[in-house]
Order: C-alpha cells, then sequence, then structure tokens
C-alpha cells in the first residue's frame, strides 16, 4: 500500500495529471493510490489532487496527483492545469474502444501543445476486471491488444492494465512513472534534501487537501 507523507526528507516533487474521457476511471485510479478505496461515486466535482510520498530507488519522492473535474468533456482543461508537469497517465476505458482514440486524437495533442516537452508519458487501460473473459462486455466493444501496442510504441509510452476496483497494477503503475520521472531528473541528484528541492519542483503547486495478457500486465515501450 502506498504510504502517505511518511517521510521529513523529499528529494523530488513530481505534479502528474490523469487525462482521458470522463468516465474511464481516472478519479477511481486517484482515490485507489491515494485513500486505497473504490466506491461509486459518479463524478469529480472540481478539480481534486492527492499527494503520496513514496520511497524510489533511494529517493523520497512526493507525487502531487491531479485529477480533472468533469470538464474533460469539453476538452478543455485551462492551461494551468497543464504547467509545470512532470508526468501524464492516459487513461482509457478497456471496454470502450472510443476512449483510445480520444486518447490518440486529443488528449496526446492537448499535452504536447501544453505541457512541458519533457514530461513523461504512461498508457493506463482501466477497468481490466470488467473485461475479463466471461463478463458482459463483448469482444467487439473490447480494445484490442494490438491496438493499444500500436498506440504506446507509436508515441513510445508504457502501458499498464489496471482496475481501481480490484487494485490491480495501480501502485506499480506510479512506481514506474515516478522511476521515469527521476531518471528523466537525476541531473538534480547532487543537490542536497531537504533545504534545496529541485528548482522544478518549488513551481509546482502546493496540496491544500489530500483527495476526499499484456493487459494483465502492462509493458513498456522498448526504447524507454
Ligand atoms: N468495474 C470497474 N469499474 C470501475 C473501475 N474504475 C472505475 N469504475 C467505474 O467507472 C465509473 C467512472 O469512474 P470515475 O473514476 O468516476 O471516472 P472518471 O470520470 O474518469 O473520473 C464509476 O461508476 C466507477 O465506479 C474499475 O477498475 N472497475
Ligand atoms: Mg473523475
Amino acid at each position: 500500500m502506498a504510504h502517505r507523507d511518511d517521510y521529513d526528507v523529499t528529494d523530488y516533487i513530481f505534479k502528474v495529471l490523469l487525462l482521458g474521457d470522463k468516465g474511464v476511471g481516472k478519479s477511481s485510479i486517484v482515490r485507489r493510490y491515494v485513500e486505497d478505496r473504490f466506491d461509486t461515486w459518479p463524478t469529480t466535482i472540481c478539480v481534486e489532487y492527492g499527494t503520496v510520498t513514496r520511497h524510489i530507488n533511494g529517493k523520497t519522492v512526493k507525487l502531487q496527483i491531479w485529477d480533472t473535474a468533469g470538464e474533460e468533456k469539453y476538452h478543455c482543461l485551462t492551461d494551468i492545469y497543464y504547467r509545470n508537469t512532470h508526468g501524464v497517465i492516459f487513461v482509457f476505458d478497456l471496454g470502450n474502444p472510443e476512449s483510445l482514440e480520444n486518447v490518440r486524437n486529443t488528449w496526446i495533442n492537448q499535452v504536447h501543445a501544453k505541457a512541458p516537452d519533457d514530461v513523461c508519458c504512461t498508457l493506463v487501460g482501466s477497468k481490466n476486471d470488467v473485461t475479463s473473459p466471461g463478463d458482459d462486455v463483448t469482444n467487439s466493444q473490447r480494445v484490442s491488444a494490438d491496438e493499444i501496442r500500436r498506440m504506446s510504441d507509436l508515441y513510445c509510452m508504457s502501458y499498464f492494465s489496471t482496475s481501481a476496483k480490484l487494485n490491480k497494477n495501480i501502485e506499480k503503475l506510479f512506481d514506474h512513472l515516478s522511476e521515469q520521472m527521476i531518471s528523466k531528473h537525476s541531473d538534480y541528484d547532487e543537490i542536497p534534501c531537504p533545504d534545496s528541492l529541485p528548482s522544478f519542483a518549488l513551481h509546482s503547486f502546493q496540496p491544500h487537501s489530500p483527495v476526499t495478457d499484456p493487459e494483465e500486465q502492462g509493458y513498456c515501450c522498448s526504447s524507454s
């Protein structure tokens, strides 16, 4: 289970966004990771974020995880949402092929236009508990493993298949993204902590409150 603000010393503060169509399960992923719970509250009312502190590869990493507020249906999140972002998690629903199309056609474009160039990106297929054989989702509604691999190869993103409901691969996803962000910003390694946080961290928002097959395992882009 994720540790929350258990460490006195922070080496890195990273801002992480979850992007994807409404209903794909973004808030559920955040809630599972930050609070280790799953419930069926329907919507996020405003932009929420939670903070989680993890100890990864000898570094203490604080993740500020930003979750959208329902504006994702208009595809018009404000620039401030993207500013000073270090990591992005693109979420689609494994039972909804259109949501993967929208990652390609909308969300990736938004990130290219508005987020920093060196942002680390990861692709997530959500609700893998629903798309298991024998459930009520037909094959034609499923996103195929080939399509997912094409997409993750094309944009050189790691891929994770998750279930917030069953807590599958959620922690692995955030750990992997954290490792990517640490390695991207490892130039800052020699800066002593805690007095001098990496400069990019100082631009991040300070949290005010916590957020109230390959398909099974996920995989990494070969060149990442
Ligand atoms: N079966 C299942 N349902 C999920 C999962 N994650 C989210 N949901 C459901 O999908 C719906 C939308 O989830 P939500 O997190 O609000 O999506 P968001 O709009 O992208 O934030 C809710 O009814 C959730 O209960 C999951 O892992 N498995
Ligand atoms: Mg939501």
